[in-house]
């Protein structure tokens, strides 16, 4: 990975300030030599410069870093760092970005060690770590410069988080491996020369009608993270004359499939297969329908600390269980239709397991019972709802922000429901199917 990225052109900027060619790599190199010999170092990923050239100083170190959202709230950042065994923390303000140094010997990293621990929610407990190699990163940044002939030329513009895959693999080591220019904006928007934008569908339903007017100059618009709705896709596609490109992938598999540049191209289908990518329904109903399974080099090596999860998340003939349900055909690319875990939420993009919620609303003293479910939202695609039963008195907000500082604020309900009861089954295992009838008291 490391080798391959083009540091020498690479162009990075974010809000005022910008690094480029040289200056990049000194700074990079300069971070490098500060974290030599750590095997995992973790980097609070504000949005910021800093954290750009702190992982790709990592990276040059032959480390492996792990990314933490600067929002996190006191359990979840806790256990990413207790879990990771990171053995140095890098935020924001330790990166000098005036530091110049020379090159690390780095010719010898193992493509197959890694270069990024990713913690990602499930569907019960905290969030796992799942490992990504150097090989795994590049394999999927290659094939996407391939379907999206992504090269030097491109200007990237986005406003993604850089604690997920989406904008730090995609977005950060994508125009790092390039050498396009980056533009990491505060807010999702029109930028100056941008030939690329990035965005979750929430963003691209969100962006006002002048400054979809304003993209239309670029030459490709991304989206990926979470169904788009057809009529976000129309709505660009009306103003700025472009239809959106999907992408679909998981972080434990990087990205899998995209629709390519040149290709015609319908809301609803989120592409082919990338190069070296295996693809397979499982499974299929009488209509083509089953779970999305898959395999190939951009594939993770496992959840770190977590055997038995990474057992759980493979078949037996080693390809991954996505637990997204779709049906493939050669003329329409790939289809998701649905999920077969009703425990996670994909909210604004973000994966938010009912179960760390449960388990956070729990923690608070005021409550008895709780159960999570995703309910879908124009805005957020689908939000968190709350129900909770109480053992003492406590307000909707106190339970709000009680779930915001423990975790994060993405992961807070949007609606607490005080019932007097869950409804359960003979077994006592609460029956959620049967929550969204169950009226407030
Ligand atoms: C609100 N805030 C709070 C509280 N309420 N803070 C503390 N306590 C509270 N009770 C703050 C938030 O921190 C935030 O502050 C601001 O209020 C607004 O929060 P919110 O409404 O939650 O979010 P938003 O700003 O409206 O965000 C919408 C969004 C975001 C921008 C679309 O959801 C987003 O960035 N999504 C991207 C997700 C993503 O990258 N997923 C990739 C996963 P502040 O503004 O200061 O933060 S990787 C993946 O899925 C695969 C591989 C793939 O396919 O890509
Ligand atoms: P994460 O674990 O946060 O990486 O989220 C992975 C999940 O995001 C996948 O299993 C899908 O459910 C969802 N996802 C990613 N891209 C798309 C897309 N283009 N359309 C629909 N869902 C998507």
């Amino acid at each position: 990975m490391l080798t391959a990225l083009h540091w020498g052109r690479g162009d990075v900027q974010v809000a005022g300030e910008r690094l480029r060619g040289a200056d990049l790599v000194a700074a990079v190199n300069a971070v490098a030599h500060t974290v030599a010999g750590h095997e995992r170092v973790a980097v609070v990923a504000h949005r910021q410069l800093q954290t750009v050239v702190a992982v790709a100083g990592v990276l040059a170190a032959g480390g492996c870093a792990v990314p933490v959202n600067p929002a996190a709230g006191e359990a979840e950042r806790g256990h990413v760092l207790a879990d990771s065994g990171a053995s140095l923390l890098l935020d924001g303000s330790a990166i000098d970005l005036a530091a110049r140094g020379a090159g690390v010997a780095s010719g010898d990293v193992d493509a197959e060690s890694p270069g990024l621990l990713v913690y990602t929610s499930g569907t019960t407990g905290p969030p796992k770590g799942v490992l990504l190699s150097r090989r795994a990163m590049a394999a999927c940044l290659d094939g996407l410069s391939d379907v999206w002939q992504w090269s030097q030329e491109d200007v990237l513009a986005h406003a993604l988080p850089l604690f997920h895959v989406h904008g730090l693999v995609l977005g950060t080591l994508g125009p790092l491996r390039f050498g396009s220019r980056l533009v990491l904006t505060d807010g999702f928007g029109p930028v100056e020369g941008a030939t690329m934008y990035f965005g979750v569908p929430t963003m691209w339903s969100r962006t006002d009608v002048e400054s979809l007017r304003a993209m239309r100059g670029a030459r490709l618009l991304v989206s990926g993270s979470a169904a788009l709705p057809a009529p976000v896709f129309e709505r660009v596609r009306e103003l700025t004359g472009q239809r959106l490109v999907e992408r679909y992938g998981l972080t434990e598999s990087l990205i899998v499939t995209a629709a390519s540049v040149d290709s015609d191209r319908g809301a609803g289908s989120v592409g082919r297969p990338l190069p070296g990518v295996g693809l397979r329904i499982a499974d299929p109903d009488d209509e083509g329908m089953g779970e999305v399974q898959l395999s190939g080099p951009t594939l993770f090596s496992g959840y770190l600390n977590r055997p038995d999860a990474t057992t759980a998340a493979l078949t037996d003939d080693g390809w991954l269980r996505s637990g997204d349900l779709g049906r493939y055909d050669d003329e329409h690319g790939l289809r998701l239709l649905g999920r077969l875990a009703t425990d996670l939420v994909k909210t604004g993009g973000f994966k938010v397991g009912a179960g760390e919620v449960e388990d956070a609303l729990l923690g608070h003293p005021a409550v008895a019972e709780a159960a999570v479910t995703g309910e879908p939202d124009d805005d957020l695609g689908e939000r968190i709802v709350a129900w909770v039963v109480r053992a003492d008195a406590v307000t909707a907000g106190e339970l709000i922000d009680h779930v915001a500082a423990q975790l994060a604020p993405h992961k807070r309900p949007r609606d607490v429901r005080f019932v007097e009861a869950l409804p359960r089954n003979a077994m006592g295992k609460i029956q959620k199917s049967l929550l969204s009838a169950t009226n407030d008291v």
